[in-house]
């Protein structure tokens, strides 16, 4: 079975649904098909502000709604970064291998920059990509499931895998993106040429799984389309509405063209109502399982205990032969 490995920020309590149908949708049915590793990246999260206690509430509701979500810790193994130490210690030898030129392309660190202000770019935010290429390498991914936004730091994974493998032995597997292309990308509501991103500048185009479903079923109902009045798939033209579309055809599993058939001689009001019972029928029993698992912390705590333990020893195997294959002394 192929090894898929992935992870989300706690970055804030509820994820919103491009992180649900960008990634973690990808990651339930992966499961099924391969030997699955996913984790909360808490290590990632402090690369900008956060409050201690937000954090550590933010990563158990993060665990909670990878569970409610659908995934199976039988199944798979789900674990929090931070249990894990050979992350930070591979970083640091990734670091070493990495150009200061080529961190500095990296596009998501402009963008974060841009948005946070330079005077809040830490250096662990500008070494944030480095950290993922350990994540990934760590666990010899064949494939990872990430939003097209991941597609640059992948890349830049398998430039030092392939790097690290020529300068010593080979010793790691260069992983592929999984990037299903109909889900890459789930756009702001309000603003379709924008990803749907929990630091928005307002929160109306962002559907956060985890507040009240009547709140998300306005936001659909509000969203952003053109003057335009027929239901026709056109990225360029009427990204809006095609936006709405791909939601749709994830969460109902008709095809596009389908939709486009079904939504002739209608206008988009009843594509937008559509959407929102669509997505209240899929999100109350979501929240309903996130639940159970948030009333229940010490169960929590558990699944999360063990999946670390199976990390930890796949991790520790890989740390171990880089530490030799770059020449330091093992402790006696
Ligand atoms: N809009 C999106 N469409 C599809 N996939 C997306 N992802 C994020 N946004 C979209 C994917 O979700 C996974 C987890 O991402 P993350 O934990 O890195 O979250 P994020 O990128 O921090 O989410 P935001 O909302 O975009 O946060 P900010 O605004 O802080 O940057 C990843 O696989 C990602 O590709």
């Amino acid at each position: 079975r192929p090894r898929v490995l992935s992870g989300i920020q706690p970055t804030s309590g509820s994820f919103h649904l491009g992180n649900y149908l960008g990634a973690v949708r990808q990651w339930v049915e992966l499961q099924e098909t391969t030997d699955a590793f996913y984790m909360v990246v808490d290590l990632h999260a402090i690369t900008v502000a956060q409050d201690p206690a937000a954090l550590r509430e933010n990563t158990r509701v993060s665990a909670a709604q990878i569970l409610g979500a659908g995934l199976d810790p039988e199944r798979c193994t789900l674990f929090v970064q931070s249990h894990v130490p050979e992350h930070a210690q591979l970083a640091w030898v990734m670091n070493c291998l990495t150009g200061f030129g080529e961190a500095s392309r990296m596009t998501q660190f402009k963008d974060k920059t841009a948005r946070h202000g330079n005077e809040a770019a830490t250096v662990g935010l500008f070494t944030y990509p480095v950290l993922m290429v350990a994540d990934v390498l760590l666990y010899q991914a064949d494939e990872v499931p990430v939003g097209e936004d991941q597609r640059q730091h992948l890349e830049l994974t398998r430039d030092l895998a392939e790097r690290f493998n020529t300068r010593y032995a080979p010793t790691f597997t260069v992983p592929k993106p999984h990037i299903p292309k109909a889900t890459a990308k789930i756009m702001d509501l309000q603003d379709p040429t924008a990803k749907m991103s929990k630091s928005a500048a307002t929160t109306k185009g962002l559907i956060s799984l985890l507040d009240e479903p009547k709140l998300s079923a306005k936001k659909f109902k509000s969203a952003v389309t053109d003057t335009d009045t027929v239901v026709t798939y056109d990225e360029e033209k009427k990204p809006g509405v095609a936006n709405l579309l791909r939601i749709h055809s994830a969460l109902s599993g008709q095809s596009v063209e389908q939709l486009v058939a079904h939504f002739e001689g209608k206008m988009y009001g009843a594509l937008k109502t559509e959407l929102a019972e669509l997505f209240t029928d899929w999100v109350t029993p979501f929240q309903q399982r996130t639940r159970t698992f948030l009333d229940d912390p010490a169960e929590l705590d558990r699944v999360l205990a063990v999946g670390a333990e199976k990390a930890r020893e796949i991790a520790g195997a890989t740390l171990e032969t880089v530490y030799d294959r770059i020449g330091l002394v093992p402790a006696a």
